[in-house]
This record gives structure tokens, C-alpha cells and sequence, in this order.
């Protein structure tokens, strides 16, 4: 469904504007009567790098839901939309795991395939980030694994994916890379070295270690689209570094997530008979502990929800300094643990959109 011209035209001017003010390039007049000529003649129009770059961080800056754009001026940008087929992206993908977690120390970073153009839209990756554990559905319903990956993972095994070894809780899945959307999805394994893991133990408790609980370093998120000046990016996987509370508080803690608190309630000689004994809670906080620990011992960044708090109530305010906005949705920026031990849960935002930004997929798959 590419957008009619008139409106991808407004939306190139009104970002191109955006960039020159922003970026201090003067005059854009120039470079808008340029745009237009390229989109008048095909349909479309090409970034500059610099466009692609600023639209990039701007995207994050705008990402209502992110609690960690205080740093959206450090995001690096690689531009790899002269890329065509599966296996380059797939590739490509390895390579960014790589770049963006160089011995544990992270740094945001996006990488950005070909874009959507009239008539001839662009690569998509199926899943929902680069890393994702599988969901092996078992006969009696039960998973083993994410069972958020489910769906992915039944797909996976539909084009012939296995787990190597018996299906366990931790199966990284293939890259699903689709071309276009006429062409068939194909499977790419990531390469092991393309995948930073951290084994989970705890402060306190020895035998934690032995339950065998992990997770990977590096959340890049790969089926959002990335929105400037009327162009879709459909592929532009990008990453920064795991908040603790993403994995001790959900993933691992949902109960149609991994759904651990039960049984480590138990090991913990917790009353799991009444909910009033706040067992649920102070798993919580010991899974918590566990993840920020295990981290911090093998060296991989990772932020805790207090810090991250601070950080963008300064990141309001030096916007606010700048003269603009900021839209924030309350129900993701504050989080899911001890919420109003949180400065960001004191006071309200304005979940005012602004573009360029990255957009969910209607029809996404994972
Ligand atoms: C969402 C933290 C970097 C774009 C989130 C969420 C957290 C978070 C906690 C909510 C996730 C959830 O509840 O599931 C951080 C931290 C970063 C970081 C600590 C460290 C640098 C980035 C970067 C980008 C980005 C580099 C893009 C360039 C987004 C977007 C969402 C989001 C688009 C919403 C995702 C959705 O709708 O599912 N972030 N983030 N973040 N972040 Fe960030
Ligand atoms: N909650 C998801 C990841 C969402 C994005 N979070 C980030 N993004 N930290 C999860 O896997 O738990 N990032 O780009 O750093």
C-alpha cells in the first residue's frame, strides 16, 4: 500500500525542513525542490546519508514508549540499503549482533536494509527482534521456551527448522528474511558468535546458577518499520541495551512468559498458599537481583529501572530546554517493578506523535 505521492511529498518537505533547522544547514529550499523532482520523475525519493542518519535518531527521540532516549544523539547508523537478497540481510544481521555488543559493552545501533518503494516494497525480517528464544508447543499444550515465540516458531519448523539437540527452554530461533512480498521466506541460523548470552546466578543463593537460566545480551528489535519523511523503512533492526526489569520483571516472570515466579517462590522457601504472604513479589525482586547481578559479573551492559528513571526525567528537561516536546506513553515508561519507587511514575505525559518514528506492522508476524 504505498502512500499516495501528495502525502509522501508533504512529509518529505516537512522532514527535510526538520533536518536543515535541526542540523543548522540553512536554506532547504534547494534540497525539497530536489526531492520533489526525484519523486515526481519515480515515486519516490533517496535520502542523503546525513538524512538517513538524523531521521534515524529522530525515529528514537520519538519513540513514545522508551524510557532510554536520554543518549538518541549516540545512535550509529549503518546504511545498508544498496542490500538485495536474503542472505546478505540475513548476513548483515550477524554482523550487527556483533558490532553492537563488542565484549559485552553495547551501543545503540541500527542498520537499515532497502526501503519500501511504489509498486516494489522492501525486505522484511519476520521476527520480532534478531534474538528470540523458541516456543516448542507440546502436545498437551504445554511450551518449552518463550511462548511469545510460538507462533514463530511453529512457522520456523513449517520451512523445516530443528533445534539442534532436544527442544529446550533457550533454542535461539532462525532469521526469517522475505525479500519481497512475493518471495518465499527463508531461514538463516545466526551464527553462535553472533549471539552473546548471559547465564543467570545469584548474589545469595548458589544453587541458583543451577537452574540453568539465561538471556541474551543484545534487544534488537527487527519488525518495526522506520518512518521518515514518507518513506518506510520495513527492515531496520535496531538495539540498545536490555533495561533488568524487561527480563526479570516479564519475560521471564509473565505468566504467559517463561512464568518462573512459582517455582522459584518455592526454592525460596516462600508461602506460595496466599497471595497476602507477597510471595509473587518477592520473587520478583530476588529474579531481579539475579539478572542485574549476572550481567554486571559477565561484563554486559545492562541498565536497572531506577537509573533509568533519573535518565529520562534529565532527557525531559534538556528537550524541554531545546524548545520541544516530548511524547511519552506512561503505561510503558514506568516499570513493571516498584513503579512508584520511580521518579516517572509521579507525574503525567502528553502521548503527542511525532514523526519521523517507527511504526508496528499491521501485518508483522513472530
Ligand atoms: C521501548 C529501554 C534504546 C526504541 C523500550 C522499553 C524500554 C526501553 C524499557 C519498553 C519495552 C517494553 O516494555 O517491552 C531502552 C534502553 C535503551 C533503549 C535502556 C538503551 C540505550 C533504544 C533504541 C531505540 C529504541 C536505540 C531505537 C533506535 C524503542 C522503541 C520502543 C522502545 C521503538 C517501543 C517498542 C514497542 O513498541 O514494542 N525501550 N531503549 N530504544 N524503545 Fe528503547
Ligand atoms: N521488552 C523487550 C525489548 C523491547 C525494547 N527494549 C529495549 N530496546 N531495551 C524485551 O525483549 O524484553 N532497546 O533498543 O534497547
Amino acid at each position: 500500500r504505498p502512500a499516495p505521492a501528495a502525502d509522501t511529498g508533504r512529509a518529505a518537505a516537512a522532514f527535510i525542513r526538520q533536518h536543515h533547522a535541526e542540523e543548522g544547514l540553512g536554506d532547504p529550499a534547494r534540497r525539497i525542490a530536489e526531492a520533489e523532482a526525484e519523486l515526481a520523475a519515480t515515486g519516490t525519493y533517496t535520502h542523503t546519508p546525513r538524512e538517513l542518519e538524523h531521521g534515524a535518531r529522530l525515529a528514537w527521540r520519538n519513540a513514545n514508549r522508551c524510557i532510554g532516549r536520554l543518549y538518541w544523539r549516540s545512535l550509529r547508523v549503518r546504511d545498508l540499503r544498496h542490500l538485495g537478497s536474503a542472505a546478505e540481510i540475513a548476513a548483515a544481521c550477524a554482523d550487527h549482533l556483533r558490532q553492537a555488543a563488542p565484549g559485552g559493552r553495547i551501543r545503540p545501533l541500527i542498520t537499515v536494509f532497502a526501503p519500501d518503494r511504489p509498486g516494489r516494497p522492501g525486505p522484511r525480517i519476520w521476527n520480532e527482534q534478531l534474538i528470540r528464544y523458541a516456543g516448542h508447543v507440546q502436545r498437551d499444550g504445554h511450551v518449552i521456551g518463550d511462548p511469545r515465540a510460538a507462533g514463530l516458531t511453529a512457522y520456523a519448523r513449517h520451512l523445516g527448522w530443528r533445534p539442534a539437540g532436544t527442544a529446550s527452554a533457550f533454542d535461539v530461533l532462525p532469521l526469517v528474511v522475505q525479500e519481497a512480498p512475493h518471495r518465499r521466506p527463508r531461514l538463516f541460523d545466526l551464527p553462535p558468535d553472533a549471539v552473546l548470552e548471559v547465564p543467570l546466578e545469584h548474589p545469595d543463593f548458589p544453587w541458583w546458577a543451577e537452574l540453568g537460566l539465561r538471556w541474551y545480551a543484545v534487544p534488537a528489535l527487527a519488525n518495526m518499520c522506520l518512518e521518515i519523511g514518507g518513506v518506510c523503512y520495513g527492515a531496520a533492526p535496531f538495539n540498545g541495551w536490555y533495561m533488568g526489569t524487561e527480563i526479570g520483571a516479564r519475560n521471564l516472570a509473565d505468566t504467559d512468559r517463561y512464568n518462573l515466579l512459582p517455582h522459584l517462590a518455592r526454592r525460596l522457601g516462600l508461602d506460595t498458599r496466599t497471595d497476602r504472604s507477597l510471595w509473587k513479589d518477592r520473587a520478583l525482586v530476588e529474579l531481579n537481583r539475579s539478572v542485574l547481578h549476572s550481567f554486571d559479573r559477565a561484563g554486559v551492559t545492562v541498565t536497572d529501572h531506577h537509573t533509568e528513571s533519573v535518565r529520562f526525567l534529565t532527557h525531559l528537561e534538556r528537550e524541554e530546554s531545546h524548545g520541544r516536546t516530548v511524547g511519552a506513553d506512561w503505561s510503558w515508561i514506568v516499570p513493571p517493578l516498584s513503579g512508584s519507587t520511580t521518579p516517572v511514575f509521579h507525574r503525567t505525559y502528553d502521548d503527542v506523535r511525532h514523526t519521523p518514528s517507527f511504526v508496528h506492522h499491521p501485518e508483522a508476524h513472530a
